[in-house]
This record gives structure tokens, C-alpha cells and sequence, in this order.
């Protein structure tokens, strides 16, 4: 297993210099960010990235994300033209050394939450989830600030985008992902990437928009999609465990064989659905993160890993969920887990 640490690229005031010190991390997960989604990525851009990385003695060798065009999970005939650039994306990242590409299928919006900067008990920060805070939110009219959304639509782009969703339902979706799949794991499979989708955030339909890659049946269904190695998932543990309906260690032995990428983190349930982020250790909040490791380990994981969405502590401000520190404690947290468990 690799440790490896979310990296923004340059802009991102957690620099490599920083990162290159957490003691157990070897490697870093980027991307490009100076091209819109769908767009081929230039290989210079691509290379800059890797040769940082190289320079400060890190890997890259996960890429996350490669965004999905909606175009393509829309199913509309433009599709073919992004799946095309999608293909080469996977090419270009391969010649430098990516081994995993990580990606989701949400409809229109990214990871959602109601609040980023909740006060935990201990007087710390994070990003919180309230079903209900939630319902009352009108993309169209509230002005959302949310962590993984895509800032660059108009509220008439939003409009029309999603009023194209109203013909796609959950049957479409999947087909419009099954033929998203058979098209570029083909291309995975010959230059040798992962690919690994990452499961919705939160698990459920938000905004009347479909959302499908929600529990283990769904998973089981999408691993048969296309069936081959190739064709497989990032396990999120706090996306998928906010769902109380959700069991990780049976996904994990659902995916065996087929976990390319995990993102540890844990969260505190409250509601039906309401749930805070908290700090990595079991302790803190309701997943049980030596029994996910444990079970990954048993079936023969041997990927890579990267501490999820931390606290702001000790007056870190920045991107929310991606400080420094909260993060790096989790990453040493997750080394002892995993030394632990599979020291001989
Ligand atoms: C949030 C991330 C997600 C993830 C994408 C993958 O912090 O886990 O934004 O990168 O869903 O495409």
C-alpha cells in the first residue's frame, strides 16, 4: 500500500516542500487544473506536474480527477468527441508514469455539503453535512459556495444544464456510464492505468439529479458494467459511510480485486443523513477505520491510499478539507493502522 497526499498544484499554499516532510507519504495525487473539463490536457502541463513532483521526491502515479464531461453523462452526441479526449487524457497521463486515474459520475454538482466551517467540540473545523439545510437549498437562486463545485457555470448555463438532466433518469445514467466504460477501459487496459470511480458524495439523489454510485448492490452492478480489472473504484469511506444502510467491509469484499484507489477519513453521524467530518482515528468518529484497512489488507490490497478531507486546526486557513495538518495526522495515523496490520 502507498500512502500517497492530495496536491492542488502550484497555486495551493500546501506546497510539495510541505508535503515531501509528512514522513510517510511517497507520493502525490494531482491534477491538471488549467483546462475546462472534457478538454485534452497538454502534455506539457502534464510533465510540469511530474517533474515537481520528481524534484521533490515524490511519486505520481494517481491522478484525481480526470472530470467527466456531462456531455458524456448526459449521453448527448457530443459525447463521442469527449470520450475521444478522455482516451487521450489517459494516454498522455500513462507516458509519464500515472497508474490511476480517479473520477466520478455525479451529475452536475461534486461532493455537496451545507456547512464548511462547523465547529467541532474541541473547537476545531469542518465540513458538515444537514439533510435538511440541504432541501432548502435552490442552486438556482441560493448563492451556493459548496467545496466541489465547478464555480465557472453562469446561472443560465446551470439553468439549461440541468434542465437537459430532466430527460435522465437513474436507467439512463447508468446506461450513459456503461457506454462511457466500454469505451475507454479498453484504453486503460493497454497502457496499463486504473481507472476508479469514486463513489457519490453524499450517497444519494441531490437536487432531483440522479445519483447511482451509492452502496454495494450499485457497486456490484458497476463492476459487471465492464468486467475486467481495469474497470474499478476509489473506496471513499466517508462518502459511502454516510449512508447508515451502508456496510464498508462488506464493499470492501464486494470490490476485491477491484479497489484501485482509497480515501480514508471518518465522520460523525447524526440524523438519518446528517453527518460532520471529523479527525481520521476510529475513535473519533462512526467508522471503524482498522476494520476497512483490515479487510482491505485480508483481501490483498495493495494500492493506493490517501488521507481524505481533514479539520482546520491549530488556525490553518485555507481550501477547505485540504489543510496541512489535519490531513498529515491522518496520513501517520493511517501508516501505524497499516503497520500494525500487516507487520509480519
Ligand atoms: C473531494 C473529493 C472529490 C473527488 C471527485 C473524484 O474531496 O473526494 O472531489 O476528487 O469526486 O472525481
Amino acid at each position: 500500500m502507498k500512502i500517497t497526499f492530495r496536491w492542488y498544484g502550484q497555486g495551493d499554499p500546501v506546497t510539495l516542500q510541505k508535503i515531501r516532510q509528512i514522513p510517510v507519504v511517497s507520493g502525490v495525487v494531482s491534477a491538471v487544473y488549467d483546462v475546462p473539463a472534457g478538454a485534452v490536457w497538454s502534455e506539457k502541463s502534464i510533465e510540469r506536474l511530474s517533474r515537481d513532483c520528481a524534484e521533490n521526491g515524490l511519486e505520481f502515479e494517481v491522478v484525481e480527477s480526470v472530470p467527466v464531461h456531462e456531455d458524456i453523462k448526459l449521453g448527448l452526441p457530443s459525447a463521442k468527441l469527449y470520450i475521444d479526449n478522455y482516451k487521450e487524457n489517459i494516454r498522455r497521463l500513462s507516458r509519464v508514469g500515472v497508474k490511476c486515474i480517479c473520477y466520478n459520475f455525479m451529475p452536475v454538482f461534486d461532493w455537496l455539503r451545507s456547512e464548511l466551517r462547523a465547529e467541532l467540540n474541541d473547537g476545531s473545523n469542518a465540513l458538515a453535512y444537514r439533510h435538511a439545510d440541504v432541501l432548502k437549498m435552490n442552486p438556482l437562486t441560493s448563492e451556493l459556495s459548496l467545496p466541489g463545485w465547478d464555480a465557472s457555470y453562469s446561472k443560465e448555463g446551470l439553468r439549461e444544464l440541468l434542465q437537459k438532466y430532466e430527460a435522465v433518469d437513474e436507467d439512463r445514467l447508468w446506461q450513459n456510464l456503461e457506454n462511457f466504460l466500454t469505451e475507454i477501459i479498453p484504453v486503460a487496459k493497454e497502457c496499463g492505468v486504473n481507472m476508479a470511480i469514486h463513489p457519490d458524495d453524499p450517497p444519494w439523489g441531490i437536487f432531483g439529479l440522479p445519483r447511482i454510485i451509492t452502496d454495494n448492490a450499485n457497486i456490484k452492478r458497476f463492476l459487471k458494467l465492464v468486467d475486467s480489472p481495469e474497470n474499478g473504484i476509489t473506496l471513499c469511506t466517508g462518502s459511502l459511510g454516510a449512508s447508515r444502510q451502508n456496510n464498508l467491509t462488506e464493499i470492501v469484499k464486494t470490490a476485491k480485486g477491484r479497489i484501485h484507489f482509497v480515501h480514508l477519513r471518518n465522520i460523525r453521524l447524526s440524523g438519518e443523513r446528517d453527518f460532520a467530518e471529523t479527525a481520521h482515528p476510529s475513535a473519533c468518529g462512526d467508522i471503524d477505520m482498522y476494520a476497512v484497512l483490515k479487510a482491505l489488507s485480508d483481501g490483498g490490497f495493495d494500492g493506493y491510499i490517501r488521507p481524505d478531507h481533514g479539520r482546520m486546526i491549530w488556525g490553518e486557513t485555507g481550501r477547505f478539507g485540504y489543510g496541512l495538518y489535519d490531513r498529515a495526522l491522518g496520513a501517520c495515523y493511517i501508516a501505524g493502522l497499516i503497520e500494525a496490520i500487516t507487520k509480519k
